[in-house]
């Protein structure tokens, strides 16, 4: 698949902290509709992008993000598997494509992918590719070299999620920085991958914090052709365990000021899905939301399933 530049540029960069609040600030129907008008003028609204995930190598991670079920830093129970064999990736990627996926998104629990691995990584790209869907990888840091490695093969996206605030970061990872995510996204962007990067909600953070990580995406120019916005799925054995859940409607006015912000983005209802009802969920599609993460499984967590998800948000009824 190639690299068809999108067009991204026309629109505002240089969001205030004070704007953004502002917007957040706003009455509730205020909000939505005023989201809902932006999403109107620049997107289908009709349209929901389904994105299938598969993790492609889980566990035993070096990294200490303190939500995450794959960090080697914390007993979270997770067995631990080796990077799967190119053919079991197509076929799980097969299975997305009748299923109606868009997007298969292949993640692995790297801090940054072995060389080793590249060769297998190329293959899954080019295999998934060839079915007809695009491609995401998230795999941790990338060097140059790297990037434009996957590039060349043919991805389309890369997923690295600046996660929360630069100023809140540091409460939720030590391993790396903020700096070290904006870099490898710099390089994945200069290699000419299309980025896919949000955050999580729910991890202590202040509405100043969330403010502050919607504009670092604002000011991305151009902005992330996606956003995946997570409400953090509480794992056992993570310092993030017990933080306090963000309630429904602070993450339907995060989705809805994304959306004013960055207009023609694909704005993902992610991870964390499955415990909005069906009115929260339709909400956020109202606010704005075009995307979800569609399957079963998320990486090690489960999903809405497929079955409800048709039901209630697809209404595609079964074949009897
Ligand atoms: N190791 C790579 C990295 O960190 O970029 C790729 C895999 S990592 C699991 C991908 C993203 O999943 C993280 O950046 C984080 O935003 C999200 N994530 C991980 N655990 C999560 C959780 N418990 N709840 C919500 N989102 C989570
Ligand atoms: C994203 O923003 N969320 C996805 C994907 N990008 C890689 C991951 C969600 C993980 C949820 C917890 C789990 O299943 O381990
Ligand atoms: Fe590793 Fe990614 Fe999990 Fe962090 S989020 S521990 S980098 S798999």
């Amino acid at each position: 698949m190639g690299h068809a530049l999108t067009n991204l540029t026309p629109f505002k960069h240089d969001w205030t902290r004070e704007e953004i609040a502002a917007l957040y600030e706003l009455s509730f129907n205020e909000l939505i509709y005023r989201a809902a008008t932006v999403h109107r003028e620049h997107n289908q609204p009709e349209h929901i992008e389904k994105a299938v995930l598969l993790n492609i190598k889980t566990g035993a991670c070096p990294e200490d993000c303190g939500y995450c079920s794959q960090s080697a830093h914390y007993d979270t129970g997770l067995e631990r598997e080796q990077l799967m064999p190119v053919a079991e990736v197509l076929q799980a990627a097969a299975q997305a494509k009748q299923v109606g996926a868009e997007r298969f998104c292949m993640g692995a629990a790297w801090r940054t992918p072995p060389a080793s691995a590249m060769p297998a990584l190329i293959e899954m790209i080019q295999g998934v590719n060839d079915l007809g869907l695009e491609t995401c990888m998230t795999l941790g840091m990338l060097k140059e070299e790297q990037a434009q490695q996957l590039s060349k093969a043919g991805l389309d996206y890369y997923n690295h999620n600046i996660d929360t605030s630069e100023e809140h970061y540091g409460q939720v990872v030590t391993t790396r920085n903020f700096n070290d995510r904006l870099e490898t996204l710099n390089q994945a962007r200069q290699a000419g991958l299309k980025l896919c990067t949000g955050g999580i909600l729910g991890m202590g953070e202040s509405r100043a914090d969330r403010v502050s990580m919607l504009q670092t995406l604002a000011q991305m120019s151009p902005h992330p052709e996606s956003v995946p916005i997570n409400r953090l799925v509480p794992i056992k054995g993570t310092p993030l365990e017990n933080a306090e859940r963000i309630n429904d409607e602070e993450w339907i006015r995060t989705l809805a000021v994304a959306r004013i912000l960055m207009p023609k983005t694909t704005l993902r209802l992610a991870a964390g899905r499955h415990e909005l009802d069906w009115a929260a969920q339709a909400l956020c599609f109202i606010a704005g939301a075009n995307s979800v993460f569609y399957g079963d499984k998320l990486l090690t967590t489960p999903n809405v399933t497929t079955d409800e998800d048709n039901q209630k948000i697809f209404k595609i009824h079964a074949a009897s």
